[in-house]
């Protein structure tokens, strides 16, 4: 049995539509196959990947990751920018923490530029596709074993 802790990968609403629409902004990989790329990157790392439309189910995971997790991996999407209950959750959390998005929101409209997630991330990635997930799988590993917050 590992003894690891997991990895929470979390995603925001609609995500759960990629590879389906908008091909040209967020490509044509399915979130399934994130998923895939994710748990071949984390090795022997235990990964709970999940995906929600719901702000209240996102925060109630993100307690269950402080309770649990090794570190966090969240692609909050539209919530990035509303939500300061997500980041009110996301303070509480002692481990490493990533915010993800598929896209470069800085190079998007104005309203995409203002993360509240940012304001506790200990790292933000972002323009590097869905390949840029497995990617955020390592660089977690690397932050939890330099212990950082
Ligand atoms: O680039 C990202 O990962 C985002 O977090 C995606 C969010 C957007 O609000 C952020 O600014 C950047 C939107 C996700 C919408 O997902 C879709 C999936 C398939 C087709 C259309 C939208």
């Amino acid at each position: 049995m590992s003894e690891l802790k997991p990895v929470y990968i979390l995603n925001g609403p609609n995500l759960n539509r990629l590879g389906k629409r908008e091909p040209e902004i967020y490509g044509s990989t399915t979130l399934a196959e994130i998923e895939a790329m994710c748990r071949e990157a984390a090795g022997e790392r235990p990964v709970e990947f999940r995906q929600t439309n719901s702000e209240e189910k996102l925060i109630d995971w993100v307690h269950e990751a402080i309770d649990e997790g090794a570190g966090i991996i969240i692609n909050p999407a539209a919530f990035t920018f509303t939500s300061l209950a997500l980041l009110d959750a996301l303070k509480m959390f002692k481990e490493p923490i990533i915010e993800f998005h598929i896209s470069n929101i800085h190079r998007r409209e104005p309203i995409y530029h203002k993360s509240y997630v940012s304001m506790t991330a200990t790292a933000v990635m972002a323009g590097l596709g869905a390949e840029g997930y497995p990617v955020a799988v390592q660089a977690m590993e690397m932050l939890i074993k330099a212990k950082k917050r």
